[in-house]
């Protein structure tokens, strides 16, 4: 595990360090001392230490400063979009660093990831940075399917496929290391004015058509009596990643239902009563759609408590924290396609 030492000592510290910065906050601001000694405000900010701490830990784990640099910019985002001023939460990051300075246990990577944070924080034109799950692309293949699809010649991006199939890389190996790399590039193209949004349509379109006939030459296992429902939640268009999900789980042997982009919560609910599903797959793309999941599994868990669905989830969203899902009832969080195989733990 990376970083072995900081996390012994930060998870053996962590109540001295919600004590910390709780108690040294009322130092920064005198005039907020009445806040002291009310229990339910000192069960939020204790509770949100936590929450800081918990994603700075999985951050290190990981090795990763962009993971803990990107939870604090959507926190950013989150306090903006409902007017909350945002030193609430840079002042617990601040104590939160000066309890690492202070502690004299070599913590400097975590100093190292506060203090990147606390800049990203400061600067208004850092927003979160994309991260992309695939660890191993396949890059010359994703780089010549990437030039076909912006050139719009799908005979070429095909061909392409074509030859991946005949290596024997499997279908989820395609969509994760070829299709993945190359439609995040599309998206950053996008984002920096490269390419045209009809370009950007024009892949998709391609990809969605590609990526069906690739499924001709797939062999799939024997049914395994086994049903999985698959839905983007309400307000995601992007169906590609989770069609690509779904389809690994048919091949697998699963009986699946696809409902595709932006289904109402409400329907997704309905379908769940009809068809009983054992694994319910939703797919979160951008940050702001988070809330509409959480709002969603509660709503199911309420409805259908100990027989409800196994909730899987994925999407860009949810790969962008890294998977840490603070307070959203899911039960598991994949990050890429060819990890469902290995990782899915029903
Ligand atoms: C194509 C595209 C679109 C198309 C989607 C078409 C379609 N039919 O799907 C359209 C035009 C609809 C679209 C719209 C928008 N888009 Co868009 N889009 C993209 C783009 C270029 C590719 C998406 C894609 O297909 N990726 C490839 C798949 C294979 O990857 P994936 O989705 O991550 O899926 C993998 C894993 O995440 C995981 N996974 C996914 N779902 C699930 C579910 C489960 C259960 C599991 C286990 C795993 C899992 O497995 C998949 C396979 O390995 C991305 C770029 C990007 N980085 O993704 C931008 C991107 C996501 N879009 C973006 C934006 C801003 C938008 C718009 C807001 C633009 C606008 N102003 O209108 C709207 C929002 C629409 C909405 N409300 O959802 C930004 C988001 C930035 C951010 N905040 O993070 C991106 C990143 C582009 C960018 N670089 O700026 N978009």
């Amino acid at each position: 595990m990376h970083n072995a030492h900081e996390l012994v000592v930060l998870e053996a510290h962590s109540d001295a360090i919600k004590r910390f910065v709780f108690d040294e906050y009322f130092t920064l601001h005198p005039d907020k001392i009445a806040w002291r000694n009310d229990p339910k405000i000192k069960a939020i900010c204790q509770d949100d230490i936590a929450k800081h701490l918990s994603f700075l830990v999985s951050a290190l784990e990981r090795d990763s400063e962009i993971q803990f640099i990107n939870y604090c910019l959507w926190l950013r985002g989150v306090f903006q979009s409902r007017d909350i001023p945002l030193a609430h939460f840079t002042d617990g990051l601040v104590l939160l660093r000066r309890f690492c300075a202070e502690s004299g246990q070599g913590l400097s990577k975590s100093l190292f990831y506060l203090d990147q944070a606390l800049a990203a924080l400061a600067d208004d034109s850092r927003s979160l940075t994309i991260v992309d799950t695939c660890t191993q692309p396949d890059i010359p293949r994703t780089e010549s399917y990437l030039s076909a699809v912006l050139r719009g010649q799908s005979r070429d991006a095909w061909e392409g496929l074509q030859q991946a199939i005949n290596s024997d890389l499997s279908y989820s190996a395609i969509g994760t290391r070829i299709i993945q790399p190359a439609m995040y590039q599309v998206g950053s193209l996008w984002e920096t004015n490269k390419i045209t949004v009809a370009q950007e349509h024009l892949a998709s379109s391609i990809t969605q058509n590609t990526l069906a006939k690739t499924l001709a030459f797939v062999e799939y296992e024997t049914p395994n009596d086994r049903m999985a429902l698959f839905s983007c939640v309400e307000g995601n268009h992007h169906v590609i990643g989770l069609r690509i999900v779904a389809d690994s789980f048919e091949i697998a042997g699963w009986d699946t239902t696809f409902l595709g982009a932006n289904t109402p919560s409400g329907d997704i609910i309905a379908m769940v009563r009809e068809i009983k599903p054992e694994l319910l797959g939703l797919s979160v793309a951008l940050t702001q759609q988070l809330p509409t999941l959480k709002a969603l599994t509660d709503d199911i868990h309420r409805e259908f408590g100990a027989d409800r669905p196994f909730i899987l989830v994925g999407g860009l969203a949810t790969n962008q924290l890294g998977g840490m899902l603070d307070n959203i009832q899911v039960d598991q969080w994949i990050p890429h396609a060819q990890a469902v195989s290995t990782d899915l733990k029903i």
